[in-house]
């Protein structure tokens, strides 16, 4: 299946909010960075500054020649690491597939979302308008089936924008991509490849991985992979998952217990392929089901000791889905992982007596 990634960057992250918080310093150039007198370097600046050419990791005092009426203020990293927070906390709102690059830029795989109807144009749009509401500064979007193409989605239509780069629409935007949107294609090998006549992706399509190999070395193999629109790369979050599972709302209500254990061996095989996928890191410490009844209310049951089995799951389900005596609406199964440092204990864990925990919602 298709995954479905977004890339969040924000507009001249340091110098947005350095605006936000000083009026006097909206729509006139302005750099966050050091002095010039300090042989000082911009380390951003606001977009009416880069119509003067000025960029990040300029010298002060050279910015101030390209600009001379540019207004250089100094840093304040708590305001930054605090908006970098909020927008994370926006971020995870929707997904834990979140791997973040910097300050002001992530990654987030949605691909299992069902938030904004699993739209994940809609998910971008939702987060880029929360962020401008809670932090009050802009953040552009690339929404793509690789993080490659979502990255450089984000930057097409900035600051302030949205672009989306359907599966059905990768080949047409690839073919057309010049080279010097790909990550990796520096100043070098850039004016190597206008030698060669190469401009677009296209181009690159015209050279087998030999011939690239031959001519760009090791990154020869991944250029034409990149030329062809293809990057299996993962989102690749910080922190370890607590949990995995997998759910199903039924077109019809399920009448009784009997016709939910039927249910249960294509969740189970769902939720088996998706574990397979997951590193061996994860050991499964329990197994969950979720039941959503005819009234809408949720309910959850787990219990240490259980594994991802079928057996586990036919208790656990039998249980869950008499606590009410109504159709049901959604079924889900699920396992909760230990924590990393549980791994080296795992012998002692059977040291816990077996107990049940359960939520209602
Ligand atoms: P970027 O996202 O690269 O740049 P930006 O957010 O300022 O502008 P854009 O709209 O093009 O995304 O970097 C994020 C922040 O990191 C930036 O606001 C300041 C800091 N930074 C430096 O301190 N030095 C640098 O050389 C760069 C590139 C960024
Ligand atoms: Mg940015």
């Amino acid at each position: 299946m298709a995954r479905k990634i977004i890339h969040c960057d924000a507009d001249c992250f340091y110098a947005a909010i350095e605006m936000r918080d000083d009026l006097t310093l909206r729509n006139r150039p302005m750099a966050v960075g050091g002095g010039s007198d300090r042989r000082g370097v911009i380390s951003t600046c606001n977009y009416e500054a880069r119509q003067f050419g000025v960029r990040s990791a300029m010298a002060s005092a050279h910015a101030l020649k390209l600009c001379p009426s540019l207004v250089i203020v100094p840093h304040r990293m708590e305001a930054y690491k605090e908006a970098s927070r909020v927008m994370r906390e926006v971020f995870h709102s929707y997904t834990d597939l979140v791997e973040p690059l910097s300050l002001d830029e992530a990654y987030l795989d949605v691909s299992e979302v069902t938030a904004c109807g699993g739209s994940a144009t809609r998910i971008a749009e939702e987060i880029r308008q929360t962020i401008k509401q809670r932090i009050g500064i802009t953040v552009s979007a690339g929404v793509s089936n690789s993080k490659y193409l979502a990255k450089i989605a984000s930057d097409w239509h900035k600051p302030d924008g949205l672009c989306v780069i359907r599966p059905d629409q990768v080949e047409d935007f690839v073919r057309h991509l010049p080279v010097t949107k790909i990550h990796g294609v520096g100043k070098v090998t850039a004016e190597k490849m206008k030698r060669l006549n190469i401009h677009t992706c296209s181009d690159v399509r015209t050279f087998d991985v030999l011939e690239l190999t031959r001519h760009f070395g090791a990154f020869g193999q991944r250029l034409s992979e990149l030329a062809q629109g293809i990057d299996h790369r993962e989102v690749k979050t910080s922190k370890l998952r607590k949990s995995l599972s997998v759910e199903h709302t039924y077109p019809e209500d399920l009448p009784d217990a009997r016709a939910c254990q039927q249910r249960l061996p294509q969740l189970l095989e769902e939720l088996t392929v998706r574990l397979s996928r997951l590193s061996e890191d994860y050991l499964v410490s329990k197994a969950f089901v979720k039941v959503k009844f005819s009234d809408f209310t949720t309910t959850t049951l787990e219990r240490a000791g259980t594994g991802a089995t079928m057996d586990d799951y036919v208790g656990l389900l039998e249980e869950a889905v008499l606590r009410k005596p109504l159709s049901i609406r959604l079924l889900g199964l699920g396992v909760r992982f230990d924590e990393p440092v549980a791994k080296a204990q795992q012998g002692q864990l059977e040291l816990f007596p077996a107990g049940f925990s359960e939520v209602f919602s």
